[in-house]
């Protein structure tokens, strides 16, 4: 599982709870620590950013309903941010940079979209051909180079790239170079080397390992062969426009100890964004930004509140059992939550009950002791309560008897209900995450409310 996938998951957690509270919180950080572990983040780093997620998170703000669901979410986020790094900030100088990365991560189209970058900055800008590897990497440079109005250096028929560094570096004039080098379908004893004496001569400022969005776990073991290598300043991750999350980046700059610089968002040259911590974190998660990763928790919190009111509820009383009447007539049968756990619904014909109706059983149950709402069986021992009921909010005997009779039906069916494992189940899977309306959150299957 990849790493953005495994925080969605954790997260759903928090907003799926019913109630936020220190269980919850607690659970919720014991789960991204797992997933961060298993995504070989660093466990010191992981163990430190827990304990931080986890005091801030507890301390920082009463943990009750939407506003504690939110804030965890939100502390998470920043949390995740910070380790990453804030925003980079390139240095606009004269400069040399190394390009590393395997075969197709974009290290090419990346030169260009760096030196168009820094011709925007009023730099001049070299890009030289070290890839010896490939036969059109010449070409392909030379036209990269030509479109961002980067001068071009590179030697056809060379094999040691060293040397075109070398040659290069004597020729060029420009503030910023860019050295593009081979990749490889995999890290071997020969790319180490050629890296290695690029690097002897070239000596870069910036060793920027290009790695591709998509790459997930690998990510991890490429950093760090890179870095034995070479030793890197800092990553770049491409292809960020595609289905890719980004998760592995996560990892691979958690192993080598560096920070993203920039990040591709598309194939043009202007397709390079400098690397914001937030944003990255917010793609991960799921959402672009923080408002709309707010506005989703936001959402599902609001969900969950109907669920916590109908659900969570020990008892159903006669009070309880009116509101829970008026929500769904007001909003329908509570289908989302109750059919979803495969639980039978309010019926129908409870819900389509007219106006009228709903009118006489409040004022019918405005005339009721708050003991008799508490506990209906009293009313049903008593035949002179339900008398003084039915005169006091001067309604009929038989309508008081029908409510007591609705209530009745809806009690025995959540009694029933309650009873059922398979609806403890679908609870519980449902208070550990799987609540909808989370990215990639799915509904639980709903079995049979019977058994
Ligand atoms: N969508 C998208 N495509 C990208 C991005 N960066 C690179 N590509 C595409 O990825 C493919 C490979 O890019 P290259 O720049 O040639 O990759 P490379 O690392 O130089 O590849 P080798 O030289 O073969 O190792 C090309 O089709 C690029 O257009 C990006 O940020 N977004
Ligand atoms: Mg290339």
């Amino acid at each position: 599982m990849d790493l953005g996938a495994g925080l969605r998951r954790a997260l759903k957690k928090l907003t799926g709870a019913a109630l936020v509270d220190e269980r919850v919180v607690r659970e919720t950080v014991k789960e991204i620590q797992r997933v961060l572990i298993m995504g070989d983040v660093n466990v010191s780093l992981v163990s430190e950013l827990s304990k931080r997620i986890e005091k801030r998170a507890l301390d920082e703000k009463a943990l009750r309903g939407v506003g504690g669901r939110e804030h965890v979410v939100k502390v998470v986020y920043e949390e995740l941010a910070a380790m990453l790094g804030e925003k980079h900030e390139p240095k606009i100088a004269k400069q040399k940079i190394m390009l590393l990365g395997l075969f197709g991560s974009g290290k090419t189209t990346t030169a260009g979209k760096l030196a168009h970058f820094f011709k925007k900055k009023g730099l001049s800008v070299g890009v030289i051909c070290c890839d010896v590897a490939r036969p059109a990497a010449y070409e392909q440079l030379q036209q990269v180079a030509e479109r961002a109005g980067a001068r071009f250096y590179g030697k056809k028929g060379e094999t040691d790239a060293s040397r075109i560094a070398r040659e290069a570096l004597a020729q060029a004039k420009e503030d910023v170079l860019i050295l593009d080098s081979a990749g490889r379908s995999a890290f071997d004893d020969e790319l180490n080397s050629e890296l290695k004496k690029i690097n002897d001569e070239f000596r870069a400022d910036e060793k920027l390992l290009v790695i591709n969005a998509d790459i997930g776990q690998v990510a991890k073991r490429q950093a760090e062969e890179f870095n034995n290598a070479v030793g890197l300043t800092g990553v770049i991750i491409t292809k960020m426009d595609g289905s890719g999350k980004g998760g592995g980046a996560l990892s691979a700059v958690a192993a080598s100890g560096t920070k993203v610089a920039f990040i591709g968002v598309g194939e043009k040259q202007d397709d390079l964004e400098l690397f914001d911590a937030k944003k990255f974190v917010g793609r991960l998660l799921g959402f672009p930004d923080l408002e709309a990763l707010m506005e989703k928790v936001k959402e599902a919190g609001a969900g969950v509140q109907v669920d916590e009111k109908a659900l969570m509820e020990e008892k159903l009383t006669i009070k309880t059992f009116y509101e829970q009447l008026k929500a769904a007539k007001k909003m329908g049968p509570l289908k989302g939550i109750f059919q979803m756990l495969g639980a039978p619904d309010i019926p129908k014909e409870m819900v389509e009950q007219s106006e009228d109706k709903l009118k006489a059983y409040e004022v019918i149950i405005n005339s009721m002791t708050p003991a008799e709402r508490d506990d209906a069986s009293l009313l049903k021992k008593s035949r002179s309560r339900m008398e003084r009921i039915a005169r006091g909010s001067g309604r009929k005997p038989e309508e008081v008897r029908d409510l007591l009779s609705q209530f009745e039906k809806v009690q025995k069916m959540m009694t029933q209900f309650k009873r059922n494992r398979g609806f403890r189940r679908q609870m519980e899977k449902m208070m550990k995450g799987g609540f909808p309306g989370m990215p990639g959150g799915g509904m639980p299957g709903a079995p049979g409310a019977g058994s």
